[in-house]
């Protein structure tokens, strides 16, 4: 019931050229691993279609949300408001795209850091953010993408760590819940 022609053509008017095909990269792949997975398509379709959808508003534009949402900003995040593109980017989706599927806007708020315990829907937008064509430039990428066809817990994992690894050698500050996520993952796998 959601016209996903309407959402993509809005998007590219939202949206920069090189991240509007990312999105359509995020699409496809999650798409893919929905089926693999046994989850259901077209919700992995509409998160995948929306998980980058306020990435390219501006800082203002993304304050102004987050005052009106009553969204709380940790001093990190408002020194790095792209950090939160993905909690503004759920809102956006639930009030201007009108999603009420909370495992959607779950897995679009959390597509950044991922968290403990996450939904199978929540692992498929994490994992095709990162593996999707159009990424060439991460370590492991190969590796990655033949794990997620198979085990999205262990592909999951495998990104988490890369992630921590690129984060700790360029000196960035790490999100508490990209550690939590690290933690949770390690213990039930290992
Ligand atoms: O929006 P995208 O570029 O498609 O992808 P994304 O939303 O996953 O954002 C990717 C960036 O986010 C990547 O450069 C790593 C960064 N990131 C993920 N977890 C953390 C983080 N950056 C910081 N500073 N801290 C984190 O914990
Ligand atoms: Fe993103
Ligand atoms: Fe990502
Ligand atoms: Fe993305």
């Amino acid at each position: 019931n959601y016209d996903f022609t309407a959402i993509r053509n809005e998007l590219q008017k939202q949206l920069h050229k090189n991240r509007y095909d990312h999105t359509l990269g995020v699409e496809k792949t999650a798409v893919l691993l929905a089926k693999l997975h046994n989850v259901d398509i077209n919700k992995a379709r509409l998160a995948a279609l929306l998980h980058d959808c306020a990435k390219n508003l501006s800082d203002n534009k993304k304050i102004e949300i987050c005052k009106k949402y009553n969204i709380e900003l940790s001093c990190e995040e408002l020194n790095n408001l792209d950090l939160i593109h993905a909690k503004i980017g759920s809102v956006v989706a639930k009030y201007i795209y009108e999603v009420k599927d909370t495992d959607i806007l779950n897995a679009i708020t959390y597509h950044t850091t991922g968290k403990p315990n996450m939904t199978s829907l929540e692992k498929i937008i994490y994992i095709s953010d990162y593996i999707e064509p159009g990424r060439d430039k991460a370590p492991n990428l190969k590796e990655i993408r033949e794990v997620a066809n198979k085990d999205l817990d262990k592909a999951l994992f495998m990104i988490l760590s890369d992630t921590i690894d690129y984060l700790r050698a360029s000196n960035n500050y790490i999100v508490p819940l990209t550690m939590d996520a690290y933690e949770y993952y390690n213990n039930i796998l290992y």
